[in-house]
Order: C-alpha cells, then structure tokens, then sequence
C-alpha cells in the first residue's frame, strides 16, 4: 500500500503561521496547506512557493501550498489556527476579543465543513476565550480542540530560569497553569533544574522575578515590537503539540484544554497540563496545589471566565 502522508492546514499565513509551515515541514510532520483571506492568496501562494525550493537545502519532502479557499484543507489531520489580529503596543489580549471572534466564526465554520475529523490547535487571542468559541461552534468533542498557550507559558518560564542560572535549557523542567495573560500561574515548587529544585539554587527574589517576567513575556515582546506579537516561539510550540499528535509521543504539555470538574472548573479552556497522543488530548493531569498556589489559581479562571463569558456562546 502505498504510504500517504498527513495532512497539515494552517489556516492564518501571517508571521506565526509562516514560520509553523517551515517547521512542520523540516520535522517532515506532512504535506501542508496555508489557508489565509482572499486578499491575500497571492502572498501565501508565494511563500508556499518559497519553501517548496527551500526543500532541497532544508533536507524535507513536503508538498506545500497557499489558498484561500476552504475546500484546499478537506481531510485535514491537523488543524493549527493562527488567523487573527495580533496585538498593538498599548493592547490587551481581550482588546483583540471581537475582532478575532468575528474571524473564528467564519473559521469554526471552514473548519467544520471540509476537516471534521482533524485535531485543532487554536493560537488566536484572547487564546482562552478562542479556542473556548471555536469548540462551541465547531461542536467538536473535546479531546479534538486545544489552545497553544501553556505549551509557550511553560518555554517562556524554563528560558527564563536558563538564562538567569547560566545552564542549559534542557535541564529546566517545569509547567504554567492557567490562563493566557497577566495572571497566569509559573509552579516554582514543581520546578527543577538537572533534578534539582529551583529553590534550592535561586533565591526567592529570583524566582519571583522570575515569574513576573513569564506572566509579562508576551508583553515585553510587543513593546519591542510596537506592532505584532511573539512569533518563533509560538510557532514552535504548536508544532510541538502537533507533532506528540502525529507521532503518538505522548508527550505531557501545558495546553488550554475544557476543564469539566478538574481543578475545580467548569466548561472553561485553561491552561492545565495535558496528555497529547494519537487520540488527541488522552488525559488532563490534576496537580494537588498549595493553598497559595490555589489562589492564584482562581484570580487566573476569574480572568479567564470573564473573558470567555463576553464570547455570549
Ligand atoms: P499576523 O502576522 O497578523 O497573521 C495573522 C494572519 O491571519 C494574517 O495573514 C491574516 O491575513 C490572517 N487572517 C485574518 N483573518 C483571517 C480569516 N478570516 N481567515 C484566514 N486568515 C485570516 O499575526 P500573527 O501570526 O503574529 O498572530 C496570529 C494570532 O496569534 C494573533 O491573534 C496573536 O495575538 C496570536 N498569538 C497567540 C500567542 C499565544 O501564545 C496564544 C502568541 C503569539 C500570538
């Protein structure tokens, strides 16, 4: 029989869904297609194009390709949704709310029609309250959407720890719960460093400056920026979450999943650490937490419940 490869849509070909067709097609996750608005067909055809003769240095056989046109991504095994504004200097993620609602829609419903089958990673902003009315709209079942937000939350902090100690990125082990913005919750207690806890080789006005910077990663980026938002990493963290789906690696990563009764939330997307396997998400791990570490927690879903509450799905 002959081998078929998976098919990849990336609907949104902007900054973050650019870089995830290089990266998906140099771990050779499949053939993919980028699906952005009509007005911008020609761009997404010519970078498509551009990675295609990228391949024979790049060392990758894919077929990839650009459209506008919903048809392109029928029988997608993985869907990786990228379309939205990104943030401005000065904005908010929920600044972002009903702009990017009004494009989930139309996305939801794309997506439902011609990939029902596929596994759906959301990255669009306010992520919790997207990836929350993608799943409504779509009505697909849980184990098929997830948000990319924790999987960067979590690089975020361990990049953060390796750059303040001076070792190796490899070697800091640790997860991010909760929501996608200011007061999402870094687990100091829970992090280690080559097996070592954090506090036993950083002081607690590390750790702390630590995680406030975490909680404010996507922020300082923006101001860097003045227009756009973070890029490399987000992408490579939902290529990632992709690849432990279309290899079965079972790989446990931080990621906005629908919570009904774990942690003590109900019908909320929020950041809490899951099980990616061919099945999709398999399993959604409870973590006992400190008292401390539990009110953090719920300022977190308060946020995150507000925002998704002014989704009125
Ligand atoms: P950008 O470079 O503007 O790309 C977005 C693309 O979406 C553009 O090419 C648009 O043309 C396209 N688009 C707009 N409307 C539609 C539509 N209806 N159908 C298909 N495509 C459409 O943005 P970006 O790639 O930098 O960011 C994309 C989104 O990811 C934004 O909402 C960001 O806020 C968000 N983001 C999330 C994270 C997380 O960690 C969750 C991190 C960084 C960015």
């Amino acid at each position: 029989m002959a081998f078929q490869r998976k098919k990849i849509a990336l609907i949104g070909g902007g900054q973050i869904g650019q870089i995830l067709a290089m990266l998906v097609s140099q771990k050779e996750l499949g053939d993919i297609v980028v699906l952005d608005i009509p007005a911008y067909e020609n761009p997404i055809k010519g970078k498509a194009l551009d990675l295609m003769e990228m391949a024979p240095h790049g060392d990758y056989d894919a077929n990839i390709t650009g459209t506008s046109n919903y048809k392109d991504i029928e029988g997608a095994d993985v869907v990786i949704v990228t379309a939205g504004k990104p943030r401005e200097a000065g904005m908010t993620r929920e600044d972002l709310l009903a702009v990017n609602l009004k494009i989930i829609t139309e996305v939801a419903s794309g997506v439902k029609q011609y990939a029902p089958k596929a596994f759906c990673i959301i990255l669009t902003n306010p992520l919790d309250a997207m990836v929350y009315a993608f799943y409504k709209l779509t009505g697909f079942p849980k184990h098929q959407v997830v948000g990319m937000a924790g999987a960067l939350d979590t690089a975020r902090w361990r990049a953060f720890i390796a750059m303040e100690l001076g070792v190796s990125v490899a070697d800091v082990a640790g997860t991010v719960l909760g929501g996608h913005g200011p007061d999402m919750v870094p687990l100091p207690r829970l992090t280690t460093v080559g097996g070592v806890p954090l506090a036993e080789i950083a002081t607690k006005e590390q750790i702390d400056k630590l995680a406030l910077r975490t909680r404010e990663a996507g922020t300082e980026i923006v101001k860097l920026f003045g227009k756009g938002s973070a890029f490399f990493s987000p992408a490579w963290s939902a290529a990632t979450m992709a690849e432990s789906y279309l290899k079965d690696k079972r790989r446990i990563i931080a990621c906005a999943a629908l919570c009904e009764g774990e942690y003590g939330i109900h019908g909320l997307f929020i950041g809490v650490p899951c099980l990616i396997t061919a099945k999709g998400l398999e399993k959604i791990y409870e973590i006992k937490l400190t008292e401390e570490e539990n009110a953090l927690l719920q300022k977190t879903i308060a946020s995150v419940k507000k925002t998704t509450e002014e989704t009125k799905l």
